[in-house]
This record gives structure tokens, sequence and C-alpha cells, in this order.
């Protein structure tokens, strides 16, 4: 086993090496453990997806809800759809985006569980919405690439490749929720997806199996 996969009895849990999870204690790894404890959800589990624009979040979390029937909700196209974003920010080149009124509309929907929130930040999303956080990384230079390749450029390309150096994210992530909920993936290649696809459906099986529950 290489040093970036350690196994619990029932999951593989794939983390970038040399990256130390919550726990040095290997059987802290169980999905019982690694789950949020104080969920009430009534359906299914709540992921998040997380990560700097480039990482492959939309690319996986749209496979995610085909292989599990989870509901994506892409947060950027979900608040254009609501009507929920403010004025064009020059800078950064992107709207400005209305919380309150973002959290308003989701609030209903992200009840009952069921559902992979899809979005570059998490600092303004309540913590008791998600079970598990995934937090996607990838090296600069393919972000870099990929980024210029979707037209990114000048200050809005060099932030973004900044906020993947700095690990931003994932420390929003690590200061929003409860370190055992938030884990990383590398996502660098084809087969990084591959098997963060089935890592992360994995644990929606965990959860319909430990709550006896199923999407219809
Ligand atoms: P995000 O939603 O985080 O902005 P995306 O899903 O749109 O990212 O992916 C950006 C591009 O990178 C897209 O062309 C697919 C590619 N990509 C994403 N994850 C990848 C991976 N693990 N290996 C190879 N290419 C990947």
């Amino acid at each position: 086993m290489s040093n970036s996969q350690r196994s619990s009895p029932n999951i593989l849990i794939t983390v970038p090496s040399g990256v130390m999870l919550p726990s040095e204690d290997p059987s802290d790894l169980s999905p019982r453990m690694l789950m949020h404890p104080s969920h009430a959800r009534t359906e299914a589990i709540n992921q998040q997806v997380l990560g700097t624009p480039g990482v492959g979040k939309s690319t996986l979390a749209m496979q995610l809800a085909e292989k599990t029937g989870l509901e994506w909700l892409e947060v950027s196209r979900l608040a254009q759809q609501l009507g929920c974003l403010q004025e064009y920010d020059e800078v950064y080149q992107c709207p400005v985006l209305d919380e309150d009124k973002l959290l308003d509309n989701m609030e209903f929907m992200m009840g009952p569980g069921g559902k992979i929130v899809d979005y570059h930040g998490c600092d303004f999303f309540p913590e008791r919405w998600f079970d598990i956080v995934f937090v996607l990384r990838t090296n600069n230079t393919l972000l870099y690439d990929r980024l210029t390749n979707r037209g990114y450029k000048d200050k809005k390309l060099e932030d973004n490749v900044q906020c993947e150096i700095f690990q931003t994210i994932l420390e929003e992530a690590q200061r929003s929720y409860k370190a055992e909920i938030v884990h990383q993936l590398s996502s660098n290649t084809p087969e990084d997806m591959k098997d963060n696809l089935n890592n992360m459906a994995a644990w929606v099986d965990y959860w319909r199996d430990s709550h006896n529950t199923s999407i219809s």
C-alpha cells in the first residue's frame, strides 16, 4: 500500500502523500469516527466538495451524483438561478455573492440530506449542514495550465494559483468544521479522480447502510 493510502476495515481513504490525517491512530479512520456525530438527517448524507477553482470539483461532483443518486448543488450556478448575485467585482472578475439570500434559499434543500455541495469556499455555510467535507488539491503547475485553458489571466490567475499554494481553502475548511470530517484528496490525474469518486461513493453507501435508507 502506498504512502497515500490507508485502509480502514470498510473504506479506503486516500490522502495526499505526507498529509497527516486528524489522528495518528489508525483505528480513528473508521467511517463512524470520521462522520459528523450530531447529524439528524433523514434521507442521506450531505457531502461538500471544496477547493480552489480548477481542482476538479464540478467534474467529480457531477460523476458522484450520477453514481450515487445524490443531488449536485453547484453553488455558483444555484446563486445565479436564485438571483443571489450582487454587483460585479472588476478586480476579481466575478459577481459578489449575496450569502444571506443564498443560505435562506438553500436551508430547505439541505435539511433532508442527499446533497453534494460544490463551491470554492465554505466559511459562510452552517456547520450543521455537512456530514463530511472533501477538499480537492492540485499540483500548482497542473492548476496553472487548467486555469489558463479556462481563460483565467493576470490577477485572477495569479490569485487562484496562490490560493492553492497557500492551501487557503483547506485552512478555511479546517477552521469551519470539526477536523475529523475534513479530508484532503489529490486531484492531479484521471486516476485520482476515479479513486476519489469511489471513495466518496463508499461514504454514501456507508451512510445508507448505517441509516438503513435509500434514495429512489
Ligand atoms: P472546478 O469545478 O474545481 O473549477 P473542474 O471540474 O471544472 O474544476 O475541472 C477543471 C478542469 O480540470 C476540467 O477540464 C477537468 C480537469 N480536471 C479536473 N480534475 C482532474 C483530474 N483529477 N485529472 C485530470 N484533469 C482534471
